[in-house]
């Protein structure tokens, strides 16, 4: 197995003033999320211009009901966003996987986070500045690290997500394998065969993708407060899945060869390309 080049920075942290100078993309994927997109973007805007970051946001759209898409798309004309319109609700980490494709091709390091403000603006920045330092090559906002947490969520749900994480340790040292608040290497994705499975994308990059040394910095996951929730029962089966499969191919390469349907695995650099904002 890997060795675990982890570190989990808990105390203050400083990767001093390298991220102004890397271009990055973050995606955010979105299915009716027309109550918060706005004020997310305006967020993230206001937060690049302030540390003089050189962002750009790609918001996947599903093709919304409630129009979260077309909110994008005005809001394009006066910050870094683009808006990549797909024709139905086709999935949260192929979303994330077309976004990173759709990315500006001088973006050096890419990420994703929710819509719905659970993964903290204030944090990326942070995960941004570690990639950019040269000695990460990934960073993961992390609910269990010290400093990290969740509120207002039932005590149900916080098992359940530490059963999650805990299933996937024997493939990960990183104790927040489905936060989903992630920023990496563009190159550690070159010719990775992503797995577009599910809600658990952050799992299939820490897994497959060559980044060398991680880091974990702390957030606090928040409840949405506006929209709905799309994780259901379906996405936990999805996870299992995505499990299996990645159990096989580190332990069993040989029943990988049987599992894996090419039509699912797409790499990063065979999958489809938009360049005007759309895919057919
Ligand atoms: N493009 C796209 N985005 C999706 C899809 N499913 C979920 N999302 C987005 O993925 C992000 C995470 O979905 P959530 O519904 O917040 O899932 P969750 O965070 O696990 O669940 P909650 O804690 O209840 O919010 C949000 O920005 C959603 O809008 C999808 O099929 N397509
Ligand atoms: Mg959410």
């Amino acid at each position: 197995m890997r060795a675990a080049r982890a570190r989990r920075i808990t105390r203050g942290y400083d990767f001093g003033p390298v991220a102004a100078y890397v271009k990055f993309t973050i995606v955010i994927p979105t299915y009716n999320e027309a109550g918060g997109i706005e004020r997310l973007i305006t967020t993230l805007g206001d937060l690049f211009a302030a540390r003089g970051l050189d962002g750009e946001i790609v918001v996947v759209d599903d093709n919304s009901p409630d129009g979260t898409g077309a909110i994008v798309d005005r809001l394009a004309a006066t910050y870094p966003v683009r808006c990549l319109h797909r024709p139905g609700k086709l999935g949260l980490s192929s979303g994330v996987i077309d976004g990173w494709n759709f990315a500006r091709p001088e973006s050096v390091a890419l990420g994703c986070m929710d819509a719905d403000f659970s993964h903290d603006p204030k944090v990326l920045p942070d995960l941004v500045a570690a990639v950019a330092s040269g000695k990460y090559g990934l960073a993961v906002g992390s609910r269990y690290v010290k400093g990290g947490g969740i509120t207002n969520w039932p005590l149900k749900r916080k098992i359940t997500s530490i059963v999650a994480c805990a299933i996937a340790w024997p493939l990960t040292p990183i104790r927040d394998i489905t936060s989903g608040f992630f920023v990496v290497r563009r190159d550690a994705l070159d010719g990775v065969a992503l797995d577009p499975i599910g809600f658990k994308i952050g799992l299939e990059v820490a897994v497959k993708a060559k980044y060398g040394k991680f880091v974990e910095l702390p957030y606090v996951f928040t409840d949405r407060i506006v929209g709905e929730s799309k994780l259901n029962g379906k996405e936990i089966t999805n996870y299992l899945k995505q499990l299996r499969r990645l159990y096989a191919q580190r332990f069993m390469p040989g029943a990988d060869r049987v599992a894996a349907v090419p039509s699912l695995q797409p790499r990063m650099a065979d999958a489809p390309r938009a360049t005007d904002g759309k895919i057919a």
